[in-house]
């Protein structure tokens, strides 16, 4: 019946010509009919983003938003502040509004069973973006789509092995990390140990969150340098962390990428300048550009197609020295 009326409706406005560039969707189906995967209607995609914490986070926003445009997905978009709660409560009001797809890019990894169970109920497909929940229940959701944290740790790691490898030791390691509780600090965090275990001479002398921010990562990096006489490398999780902890390395009279190595993590621009400033030592490539890839897999679980449980992004490593000639291709 629903169907019926929405196709009358649709032709009712086609046949007006008062349709000027509104969707077509219909009433929202019921919570097992997949919504509106079989009736040809507009998609409704609820977004949970994360926030606004960094300039990977801008630019994946932006894709996210011009890849539903160019799909012709219908975005309900929400930026949660990098609160949990938040991002409980959008999923919540996505399922009230019986979208048909629900895809979050969750702030941390752990406490999601419950709302991921209501949206299963509901009979809504969910959709990870970008980072990772930690439930044993992977029937939860549908597909992950994003990169290999750990493969980035790793990759910042074997960068400074290589480096330091004919230097004697001690390495001293301040480490800047992500969000607390978030996949990307987990993960990186547990690559980069993974990747400098094997040789004592590397020491993280101190390590605490600088919640991806510019701002904390100043003021962490401030600190770091008050309590650790002897530092030689900075490995920050993302960009604006280490762009935030190069003002205060530079403050502190010191200069960043020589005195202080600098490894980081996304690719954004602005770290490729750093790098052609000789400020940054290497940054281990994260793409945010994650959007066209977004709406594929969004029309298919909506379609009831099968996806993979995994997608992954493809990424690079780039070394200082190759910073002036990719920087002009830089999209983010
Ligand atoms: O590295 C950081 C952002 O989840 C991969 O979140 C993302 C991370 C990214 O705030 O800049």
């Amino acid at each position: 019946m629903a169907r019926r009326a929405a196709l009358v409706l649709a032709a009712a406005l086609l046949a007006s010509s008062a349709l000027t560039g509104c969707s077509t969707q219909g009433p929202a189906a019921g919570p097992s009919s997949g919504a509106g995967a079989g009736r040809g209607g507009t998609i409704t995609l609820g977004f949970s983003q994360v926030g606004a914490e960094s300039g990977w986070r801008t630019a994946n926003t932006k894709s996210v938003q011009e890849a539903a445009k160019k799909a012709g997905i219908d975005l309900k978009f929400s930026d949660a502040q990098q609160k949990q709660e938040n991002q409980i409560k959008a999923l919540r009001t996505f399922i009230q509004q019986k979208v048909d797809v629900i895809a979050f890019s969750p702030v941390v990894e752990s406490g999601w069973d419950t709302v991921l169970k209501e949206a299963k109920d509901a009979g809504i497909p969910v959709i990870l973006t970008d980072r990772a929940v930690d439930t044993k229940d992977t029937s939860l959701y549908k597909t992950f789509l994003g990169s290999d944290f750990v493969k980035e740790g790793r990759s910042a790691g074997e960068w400074l092995t290589g480096a330091y490898a004919n230097e004697p030791g001690p390495v001293n390691i301040v480490e800047l990390q992500g969000t607390t509780g978030s996949a990307p600090a987990n993960d990186r965090k547990a690559g980069f140990a993974e990747a400098i275990r094997g040789d004592g001479k590397f020491k993280i002398v101190a390590s605490q969150s600088g919640d991806f921010t510019r701002a904390k990562g100043k003021e962490v990096m401030q600190a770091f340098l008050k309590s650790q006489k002897d530092i030689d490398v900075l490995y920050a999780h993302n960009d604006d962390m280490a762009l935030g902890a190069i003002q205060a390395i530079e403050e502190s009279g010191k200069k960043p990428g020589t005195d202080i190595k600098v490894i980081s993590v996304d690719g954004i621009k602005d770290a490729f300048v750093a790098m052609t400033e000789g400020k940054i030592n290497v940054v281990v490539e994260c793409n945010p550009l994650l959007g066209d890839q977004l709406m594929e897999l969004a029309k298919k679980v909506v379609a009831g197609e099968n996806v993979p449980p995994r997608v992954e992004t493809e990424e690079g490593v780039f070394p200082q020295d190759k910073a002036a000639a990719a920087l002009p291709s830089r999209k983010y």
